[in-house]
């Protein structure tokens, strides 16, 4: 058996050959599986006793798109894409495409090379490339174009939308749906088209249906501009509707191949699209179950959530959405009945650690043997909870990201005392919650608030120095935060920061810093608590934030109560490069501590949970990429302005090894 049989099968129903890719764990279009397919193609062009061809995928899916790994090489190799693809659709028999499971990405772009598609229930279709900051390379926004028009081409691919099979088949997408056995529709479809010419449609071949009237070919610019603004940072999706134009204008399929195949080369090249991959991996990665216990995970059905403040109340709130049957119980006192076939309990009660220890132990022995046992402030070591809880082996740490309506991250933490089945379990849970996860290991906080805190932190003394919330917001919206950080801190609520804060001045961390995120404790101490009180770093008027110069006089006060020279010019650089360069310096004493298992972690982490510019793939590739050496120096710059908070700025030993 020659190597190309190995990623491709060959089987015969009566004259139709089924080609089956068959590359785990996505069937990925990389070089040996378009190789082979094209020579399989080949071989059956020749062969008398076939008249048509069905191309399907093997395991769980279609084909999970082009071999990303593919695209650090920096070209693609030989046969290419669109070879493959033009061959297929210039085919002299039938091909169809028979779709399950996935289809996305250069694996949509295949099927539409076919000369008909037809797909399984449950499957869905897509093409996400901008998700990777690249756009569909071998045809995709010149096939689908055709398809199903030039709007909702555009919209598909610059939302990276995903079709069920009902809205592709209304779409124009898919021919047909099949509701039996897939590859045998598939045969009889290939079948009909070989003795019904009539039914045989090669996509590049239809014409472009002239734009409407909202989309004609001036209105390309007015688009333009529109995307240009709401996909600032995001170069593909410009390119997205750039290729589209030029197969509206030359309306010759082969121009506008060869004009997408430019814009992908340059895209894919681009660091946009390089942090972007970054992150797809470091995700993957960050959420990988320790080696000795992969497999399927626990199943949860019913939570205990312990706690009577806003924190148990939003973890309470996710778990029912998400469909679990959830008990809410007050820390006052745990009663065993309530226990009774939990799946997982969470200690979320703002309590001291003496009453912490106790819900822990009451968790331990009220529990059911296999419960899950987890706190959800994890600030910092939770071993003593861990082993008041009797079974330390059972028990992790949670954090649930504070964004604005939902979690969409847990970090998971692993004692030493944890045991790697737990954290498999608790893994299993976040994807319950339908959460991205990522694992770490306990140490004086988790990654995730780790990073929020020296961030915050320079925010605080930004804000003492003179700037105000609207620019440090603006600088680092520019950046491409999702959300400016004031805004953000009242959209989370200003008291749970300032609770927060608190907690670490109580334990004795920044003793030496008397001025240490006193604004924040300052706005609290007013009742600011943010959105929901219609005061925080800005005041609201219905949803909107507006400047409020209280915020400035606050800060001023502050700043002539700690001795701090207030400074009329700081350039919105210098926001940026402090309040990112100071999580950068955390994430480098997280890896030193053992904290955070490797730097794609902190990226993951950053991007998921805390709206860091996917296109910067992450505070850690970011210094990567500017070089370790110039973060060094400019550290050291700001060590040497800033002698009251020089402590800060000193490198990790980490850094400095790389520089
Ligand atoms: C493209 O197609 C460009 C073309 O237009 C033009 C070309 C010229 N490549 O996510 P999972 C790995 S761009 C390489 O955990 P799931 C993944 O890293 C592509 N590797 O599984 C993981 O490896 P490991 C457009 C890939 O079941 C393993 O497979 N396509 C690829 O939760 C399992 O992945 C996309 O953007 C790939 N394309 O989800 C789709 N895909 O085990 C990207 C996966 O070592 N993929 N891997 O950690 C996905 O969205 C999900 O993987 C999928 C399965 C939904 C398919």
């Amino acid at each position: 058996m020659g190597q190309d049989e190995k990623v491709i099968r060959e089987t015969r129903t009566g004259r139709v050959s089924v080609l089956t890719l068959a590359l785990p764990p996505v069937n990925s279009f990389g070089p040996a599986l378009r190789k082979a397919t094209l020579e399989a193609l080949q071989r059956l062009a020749a062969d008398p006793d076939v008249d048509a061809v069905v191309i399907t995928g093997d395991g769980r899916m279609f084909c999970g798109g082009a071999d990303i790994r593919e695209f650090d090489t920096g070209v693609i190799a030989e046969p290419g894409p669109n070879l493959v693809h033009g061959y297929i659709e210039n085919f002299p028999k039938p091909v169809v495409a028979a779709i399950h499971g996935y289809a996305l990405g250069g694996g949509l772009e295949l099927a539409l090379s076919c000369h008909a598609r037809i797909a399984a229930q449950g499957t869905r279709l897509s093409l996400p490339e901008i998700s990777l900051g690249i756009i569909p390379g071998s045809g995709g926004t010149q096939r689908l174009a055709r398809l199903i028009g030039i709007e909702p081409a555009i919209d598909a691919m610059l939302t990276a939308r995903s079709f069920t099979p009902a809205q592709a088949l209304a779409a124009g997408l898919l021919d047909d749906i099949s509701t039996g056995d897939l590859i045998e529709d598939a045969v009889r479809w290939a079948s009909r088209c070989a003795t019904e010419p009539a039914l045989l449609r090669r996509t590049c071949a239809i014409g472009l249906q002239p734009p409407a009237a909202k989309m004609g070919p001036g209105s390309f610019q007015a688009l333009r501009a529109e995307v240009a603004q709401k996909y600032r940072g995001y170069p593909a999706a410009l390119k997205v509707v750039d290729c589209v134009e030029k197969a509206v204008i030359s309306q010759v399929f082969d121009d506008g191949l060869r004009y997408e195949a430019d814009a992908f080369r340059t895209l894919m090249l681009s660091d946009e699209s390089k942090a972007m991959r970054h992150l797809f991996f470091c995700e993957r990665e960050a959420a990988r179950p320790p080696a000795a216990v992969r497999g399927p995970g626990a199943r949860f059905a019913r939570a205990a959530v312990i706690g009577s403040g806003t924190q148990s109340a939003g973890i309470a709130l996710a778990l029912q959405r998400a469909g679990l049957e959830v008990v809410h119980i007050d820390g006052d006192g745990i009663g065993a009945s309530a226990l009774e076939g939990i799946d997982i309990a969470i200690e979320a009660a703002e309590a001291s650690i003496e009453a912490k220890q106790r819900l822990a132990r009451d968790m331990g022995t009220s529990c059911p043997p296999n419960t899950l046992l987890a706190t959800a402030t994890c600030a910092g070591r939770f071993d003593a909870l861990a082993q008041a809880s009797g079974r330390p082996q059972q028990f992790v740490g949670l954090q649930f990201t504070t964004t604005v309506d939902s979690p969409r991250l847990l970090e998971i933490g692993q004692e030493a005392c944890t045991s790697d089945e737990s954290v498999s379990a608790a893994l299993a849970f976040g994807k319950r919650l339908g959460l991205a996860c990522a694992i770490s290991r306990a140490g004086e906080g988790l990654v995730g608030p780790r990073l929020l805190e020296a961030y915050l932190r320079e925010v605080d003394r930004l804000l003492l120095e003179g700037c105000t919330p609207s620019r440090i917001d603006t600088a680092l919206e520019l950046f491409g935060m999702a959300v400016g950080p004031c805004r953000w801190m009242d959209l989370a609520g200003v008291d749970d920061q300032a609770k927060a804060v608190g907690r670490l001045l109580r334990d004795g961390r920044h003793a030496d810093d008397a001025s240490y995120r006193q604004v924040c404790q300052s706005l609290h101490a007013m009742g600011r608590h943010g959105r929901k009180a219609a005061a925080g770093y800005f005041r609201y008027q219905d949803s909107t934030a507006l400047p409020d110069p209280i915020v400035g006089e606050v800060a001023m006060q502050l700043a002539t109560q700690f001795g701090i020279t207030r400074r009329l010019h700081i350039s919105d650089d210098e926001i940026v490069e402090r309040c990112i360069f100071s999580m950068v310096n955390e994430g480098y004493a997280l890896l030193s501590q053992g904290i955070a298992r490797q730097a794609g972690d902190i990226d993951a982490i950053c991007a998921t949970g805390y709206g860091f510019p996917r296109y910067r793939g992450g505070p850690m590739h970011h210094a990567e990429r500017l070089g370790a050496q110039h973060v060094l120096g400019r550290l050291q710059a700001y060590g040497d302005r800033m002698p009251r908070w020089r402590a800060d700025w000193q490198a990790q030993s980490v850094l400095q090894a790389l520089a």
